[in-house]
C-alpha cells in the first residue's frame, strides 16, 4: 500500500513540496481540476509556464478514461492585483475507478497544501432539470451526496453550510449573468441513471447529476479553502428526452462549449 492511503495529507504536503520544486514557485493561489471535456478550454488560460504528467508527484495514480488527461499545468495569471500562480489539473481519479477516496481528493488536497487559497472544480454533467439544455454551463450551488462517501474520517465534522463560497459565485455571476445556479447530485456510477432514478432525484431536488467534484469540494473546504463548482450540462439525464446517453455525446459537447468555458474562466480567474 502507498503512502497516500497511510497519510493522505502527509502525502498531500509531499506533492506540494515536489510541485514547487518542479515549477520553481514557492506557492500557488487558485487550482482548477478540469473534468472531461473541460480540457480545452485549459487552453484558453494561454500558455502554461511548466507542464508534466501528474505521475510525476507522489500519490498521483495514472488515468483510466479516454479524455481523463491526469496532467498538471502551471500558469501565471495577470490580474489586477499583479500575477497569479494557478494550478490547473487536466483530469482527475473518480470513485467509481475501484481505488477507494483517498485518490480522488489528493490532487485538491496537493493544491490547498501548495498554497492554493481557491479551489475551482469544474466537471460535465447530466442535467436534470427540464430548464437547461447541453452545452449549458451552470454554477453548483450546493449538492446531494448519493454516495455517502465521505473523504473525512473521524470527528472531523465540517459545516457545509457554505461549501460552494457565495462570495465566489457573486464573482462568477457577474462576469456572466446570464449562469444559472444549480444542485448538483453525486453519483458513483459508472452506470448512469435510471429515468426512474432521475424523476427520484428532481424530486429530492437536484438540478444536475454527475460522478465527481462532490468529494473534492469536502475535502478542500475541510482543509480551509473555498470552492467554486461550475458543470457543463453535457447530456440530458436518462429519460429527460427519452434518447440515450453515450460518452461520445458528452465528449463532443465539452469540446464546442470549451472556448466559451475558457473565456468564462481567464476573465473570473485572476479576481478570485
Ligand atoms: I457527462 O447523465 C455526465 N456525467 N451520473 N449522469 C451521471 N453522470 C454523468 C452524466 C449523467 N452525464
Amino acid at each position: 500500500m502507498s503512502d497516500l492511503y497511510q497519510d493522505p495529507i502527509g502525502t498531500a504536503e509531499s506533492a506540494a513540496h515536489k510541485l514547487a520544486e518542479l515549477t520553481g514557485k514557492a506557492s500557488h493561489h487558485v487550482a482548477l481540476v478540469m473534468g472531461s471535456g473541460w480540457i480545452s478550454a485549459a487552453d484558453a488560460l494561454g500558455t502554461p509556464t511548466h507542464e508534466f504528467p501528474a505521475v510525476d508527484l507522489p500519490g498521483f495514480l495514472a488515468p483510466t478514461v479516454a479524455g481523463h488527461g491526469g496532467v498538471i499545468r502551471s500558469y501565471d495569471l495577470q490580474g489586477p492585483n499583479g500575477t497569479i500562480h494557478a494550478l490547473v489539473f487536466l483530469g482527475r481519479t473518480h470513485l467509481y475507478e475501484g481505488k477507494g477516496i483517498e485518490p480522488v481528493v489528493h490532487g485538491v488536497r496537493t493544491a490547498v497544501k501548495a498554497g492554493c487559497k481557491v479551489i475551482v472544480l469544474t466537471n460535465a454533467c447530466g442535467g436534470i432539470n427540464r430548464d437547461y439544455s447541453v452545452g449549458q454551463p451552470v454554477i453548483i450551488r450546493d449538492h446531494i451526496s448519493m454516495t455517502g462517501v465521505s473523504p473525512l474520517i473521524g470527528a472531523n465534522f465540517v459545516d457545509l453550510t457554505d461549501l460552494y463560497s457565495k462570495r465566489i459565485r457573486e464573482i462568477v455571476k457577474s462576469a456572466d449573468s446570464s449562469l444559472a445556479e444549480g444542485v448538483y447530485v453525486h453519483w458513483r456510477g459508472p452506470a448512469y441513471e435510471t429515468p426512474a432514478e432521475i424523476n427520484m432525484l428532481r424530486t429530492l431536488g437536484a438540478d444536475l447529476v454527475g460522478m465527481s467534484t462532490v468529494p473534492e469540494a469536502i475535502a478542500a473546504h475541510a482543509l480551509g479553502a473555498e470552492v467554486l463548482g461550475i458543470s457543463l450540462v453535457t447530456n440530458a439525464a436518462a429519460g429527460v428526452t427519452g434518447e440515450k446517453l453515450s460518452h461520445e455525446e458528452v465528449m463532443a459537447a465539452g469540446k464546442a462549449a470549451a472556448g466559451r468555458m475558457g473565456e468564462l474562466l481567464g476573465k473570473v480567474l485572476p479576481q478570485l
